[in-house]
């Protein structure tokens, strides 16, 4: 008894301070990685401390632009008095803990667990994966609880049925997430590790499938088609001669500083200073056009400190999970927060990305709008920016400008009308709110759907498709599959690839 309370105890406290947090699990698998490779204690503390600092870092480069971008985008909704969904994760989690009790009877109270099995699901897929082919082990907590807060709603929407069983319905939804997070992370494999000039990690957040469609779409219709097009010349936003007055676009802060002005500058401008005032950003007193300015800039400053953060993790992170590969789960690579690829590939693909994202998105709401949508979309910040700056990012390293512009645009219009189906359909744009990242958008629409006329046969269709997935891929590339991750030179030796710089960005 006594051992099973101790248990309990170092279980609810890793969940809490370490699986939930992603600095801490960071590094936590840092430490584990160096413990495994055998590094002298002193190098591992401090090598465990710089990737939980780097991250930390990096949180509040994101934490920084979140505060204060999203506020601006869900002032919109207040200045209009509309009645609409913001697409957000947190806005998404409010309306899961705000409607789940009324809506189905029933609180979430097994999330934690729910989040452990999903865990152990994704790692047993890791573990076995000569057969099940997944390389990459999610570390991003605060997304996985998001997830799971908006899987539970869906899935019991879908299958009314499990809300009489606890047991069934949390087997069948820690299968189908954690088949999700090794499935789609391990989909983010390939473009990142030529986005990165092979660090050697994966994206685990909320828009894997989106990343591998934005790489394999620049590709096919941008790029070389798979080198059927050898010749193609493709112009990367890095490598664009801008003439005279736009030659200062070049430099990332600058153009970010510029654009974020001129856009952030008019969606203030058409919120209006009253609405800041009441708000208690800026007062009557301070200047109106100054504050817009000053925001702005912030944009250029909260990117810089979120850049410096992947600096500062990212090579402890990969370095020290190569003792992981080694002795518990091979070939594999940790799936990390998207905010860490904008620290490579160019700089200026982040801000195109976002502001294509965003183009899309509005028009997209506008046309909720003009259609008398019976369910309205507010851009949330963090799908409008997160979601179309990595995609862009990755759309650009593949089929450059014009990739890393209409991909995103077409992306935004996606993220909100996908996002205005689903919400309206289960309910939860009732509670103000819907998770609106690009894979809650379309794939996890589709699963619902699924398992909304297919029930049980539904669930099995969907872990069918999802496990099929990195079998499909590997047999389109059985020789270079696994060597990607466990030697990229190797890999780039095998397939050709000649690369010149380091991968990381112009910063
Ligand atoms: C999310 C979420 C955040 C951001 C962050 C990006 O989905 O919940 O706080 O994206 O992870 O760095």
């Amino acid at each position: 008894m006594i051992v099973l309370n101790i248990l309990n105890a170092i279980w609810t406290f890793f969940a809490t301070y370490v699986l939930q947090k992603a600095p801490y699990m960071v590094g936590f698998l840092t430490l584990l990685g160096y413990c495994l490779m055998g590094k002298k204690w002193y190098d591992t503390l401090g090598g465990t401390l710089k990737a939980i600092i780097g991250m930390l870092i990096l949180n509040a480069g994101s934490g920084g632009l979140v505060g204060t971008f999203r506020p601006i985008l869900a002032g919109l909704k207040d200045r209009f008095n509309l009645t609409a969904a913001v697409i957000d994760p947190y806005y998404g989690q409010n309306a899961v803990t705000a409607g789940v009790e009324e809506v189905f009877g029933k609180g979430f109270s097994q999330a934690m667990t729910l989040l452990l099995i999903a865990f152990i699901v994704n790692i047993m897929l890791v573990r076995f994966n000569r057969i099940t082919k997944c390389r990459t082990l999610f570390t991003t907590g605060h997304v996985q609880v998001q997830q799971a807060a908006t899987a539970y709603w869906l899935v019991m929407f879908a299958m009314p049925g499990l809300l009489k069983n606890d047991v069934l319905l949390m087997v069948v939804m820690s299968v189908i997430l954690g088949a999700y997070w090794a499935v789609g992370s391990n989909l983010t494999v390939k473009p990142m590790q030529e986005l990165s000039d092979g660090a050697g990690f994966a994206i685990a957040h909320q828009q894997m499938f989106g990343i591998r469609l934005a790489y394999f779409l620049a590709d096919k219709f941008f790029g070389k088609d798979g080198g059927k097009k050898p010749d193609k010349e493709i112009k990367k936003v890095g490598e664009l001669e801008m003439p005279g007055f736009f030659s200062i676009f070049n430099e990332n802060m600058v153009c970010t500083a510029i654009l974020m002005t001129i856009f952030f500058g008019i969606i203030q401008a058409i919120i209006g200073k009253a609405y800041f005032v009441e708000a208690g950003a800026t007062t009557e007193t301070e200047n109106f056009v100054w504050y817009c300015f000053n925001t702005s800039l912030n944009f250029a400053v909260y990117l810089a400190i979120l850049q410096l953060g992947v600096r500062t993790f990212v090579t402890e992170l990969t370095a020290s999970f190569q003792g992981i590969a080694d002795k518990l789960l091979p070939a594999s690579v940790p799936g990390v927060d998207c905010a860490v690829c904008f620290g490579f590939g160019d700089a200026n693909a982040v801000t195109f990305g976002f502001l294509a994202g965003l183009v899309g998105q509005v028009l997209a709401i506008l046309i909720l709008l003009i259609t008398k949508s019976p369910t309205l979309i507010i851009c949330g910040f963090v799908p409008v920016f997160f979601d179309n700056a990595t995609m862009g990012l990755v759309a650009n390293e593949k089929g450059g400008l014009k990739a890393c512009l209409v991909i995103p645009f077409i992306a935004g219009l996606i993220e909100v009308f996908g996002a205005a189906l689903i919400s309206g359909w289960v309910g939860m744009a009732a509670y103000g709110g819907y998770l609106g990242m690009f894979d809650w958008d379309t794939v996890w629409p589709i699963f619902t759907v699924i398992m909304k006329f297919g029930s049980y046969a539904g669930v099995a269709i969907v872990v069918v498709i999802l496990l099929a997935l990195p079998q499909i891929e590997y047999r389109m590339d059985p020789e270079g599959y696994f060597l990607m991750t466990e030697d990229y030179e190797a890999y780039k030796e095998l397939k050709g690839i000649v690369t010149e710089d380091d991968g990381f960005g112009d910063w």
